[in-house]
């Protein structure tokens, strides 16, 4: 069988695939791209993927998939030995879904609207605030997250695929301090995963300045 190659980009969406494909133990190559310079890579990832997002996800028999939660869901049924989505009778499942879900469906989707606020006609004068005002939202839509969280853990003891979106997510606008002065419990989740010996070097690999 030929190698998962994964499209990806420093920093991005493509971090949390990476994390659950290391611990999976699912073969792969990682291609980092510049996503949003356009040129032939933008070019081929617009080819598979209409919405130029990363990751983007080239299985072993050569089809395509994207959408992070997908492609977990993907590696949980190839690598059943991974265990981060609970199992049909696991009693967490209905939570995970919920959360797994609420984090992609609802936190997400606010980085590609504030990313660049020029993509969505927003006058440049009103640009900051804008940008300002979806952070803002990403924080409280966070603290929903945060909410549900015990100190250490999100759901249980055991490892989600939850605290791979959490270990990444962090990072992101308005940034690693913010985020933990208003999400302390999410910060102790993140900071855990990210001393783990298999997800440490994806991490800083992917947040060098952290
Ligand atoms: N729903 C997608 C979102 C992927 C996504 O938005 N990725 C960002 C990079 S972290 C991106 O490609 N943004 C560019 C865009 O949305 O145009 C997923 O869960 O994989």
């Amino acid at each position: 069988m030929s190698k998962y190659v994964l499209i990806g980009s420093e920093g991005c969406g493509s971090a949390v695939v990476e994390l659950a494909m290391r611990e999976a133990g699912a073969e792969f190559e990682l291609e980092e791209i510049p996503y949003l310079e356009p040129g032939p890579d933008r070019d081929r990832l617009l080819e598979l993927n209409p919405l130029g997002q990363v990751p983007t996800l080239i299985m072993p028999n050569g089809s395509v998939m994207t959408e992070s939660a997908a492609i977990i869901f993907h590696l949980a049924d190839a690598f059943p030995d991974a265990r981060f989505v609970p199992s049909s009778s696991d009693p967490q499942r209905p939570a995970f879904l919920r959360w797994l879900l609420y984090i992609n469906s609802e936190i997400y989707p606010t980085t590609t609207f504030a990313d660049d606020p020029r993509r969505w006609k927003i006058s440049e004068t009103k640009s900051q605030m804008y940008k300002d005002t979806i952070d803002q939202y990403r924080v409280e839509l966070w603290g929903h997250v945060e909410e549900v969280a015990d100190d250490r853990y999100f759901l249980g003891e055991r490892l989600s695929a939850i605290y791979f979106y959490i270990a990444v997510m962090r990072h992101w606008r308005p940034g690693k301090d913010a985020f933990a002065k208003a999400l302390p419990k999410l910060t102790a989740i993140a900071d855990n995963v990210s001393r783990l010996p298999q997800f440490e070097g994806i991490l800083k690999r992917n947040f060098p300045e952290a």
